[in-house]
């Protein structure tokens, strides 16, 4: 997959996408990652971006004109295509959804904007998709940028060694981990798990299922909703809750 960031900071792109899964999907060529600015698309002394917005206010508007030049520019570096996608606090929320989705083209735009945003018209002309990370507000759309290619490229076919790669089916997106623990078998008088211990891999597998459902139902209950339960599941769940309230019990008593 071939990336192109439009962006006034290239070297945010470059420099935090180089690390790690990532980073090694780049070195592999399973992925690539370049940058266009469009203050090298200006034709003024001075490179001018942005200007002062029309009735009036505080703040910047990024210029149509460097933008629109710099997008078209990475559309022609994109060997195959793929969509221009706007960053911006309107967009729709970015998820593992649609990171999927992405990971099956075959490249895409990433537009980041800074100071208020961008004028209205650039967007009617060259956005194919806006897209959010949520309801924060961040200083630019580089982090986003990151953020989104980070959770694509991950998915992409070997970039993942083989054994996590059963992660990409989309049954483990929407539920939690469970606990993890690795040695050694004491911590401040902190134990692990008795059943981690035994080498019952069925065992094993259905606690870390129960602990999966259970922290789920607890933290985000939404997730579950969404999710058709298994048989098995539902039982898991039920002897989690149980656990809980013994649990809460002992803590009383
Ligand atoms: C404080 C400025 N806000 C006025 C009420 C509007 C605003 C403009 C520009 C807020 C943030 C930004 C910069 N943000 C992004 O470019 C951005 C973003 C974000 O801030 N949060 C979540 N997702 C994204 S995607 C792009």
């Amino acid at each position: 997959m071939d990336i192109q960031v439009v962006t006034l900071f290239p070297d945010m792109i470059q420099l935090g996408s180089g690390f790690g899964v990532c980073g090694r999907a780049i070195d592999r060529n399973l992925a690539s990652v370049s940058s266009v600015n469009p203050r090298d698309f200006t034709t003024d002394v001075h490179r001018t971006v942005d200007d002062r917005p029309y009735g009036g206010g505080p703040g910047m508007v990024l210029k149509v004109e460097p933008f629109s030049r710099a997008i078209r520019a990475a559309k022609r570096a994109l060997p195959a295509g793929g969509p221009v996608i706007f960053l911006s606090p309107q967009g729709r929320r970015f998820d593992q959804r649609i990171a999927r989705e992405l990971a099956e083209l075959p490249g895409m735009v990433l537009v980041a904007g800074r100071y208020e945003g961008f004028d209205e018209r650039l967007i009617e002309a060259e956005c194919d998709d806006e897209m959010s990370l949520g309801d924060f507000v961040l200083s630019g759309g580089e982090v986003v940028a990151l953020a989104m290619m980070d959770a694509v490229i991950r998915l992409l076919p070997g970039a993942l060694g083989d054994e996590t790669s059963a992660e990409n089916d989309s049954f483990s997106d929407d539920l939690f981990d469970c606990p993890h623990y690795t040695r050694p078998e004491q911590v401040d008088g902190m134990a692990v798990p008795q059943v981690l211990l035994d080498g019952n891999h069925e065992e094993i597998r259905r606690w870390r299922l129960k602990q999966a459902l259970g922290r789920t139902s607890v933290r985000r209950p939404d997730l579950l909703d969404r999710r058709q339960l298994t048989d098995e599941e539902e039982r898991l769940l039920r002897e989690y809750q149980t656990e809980q309230q013994s649990k809460q019990l002992q803590q009383v008593n």
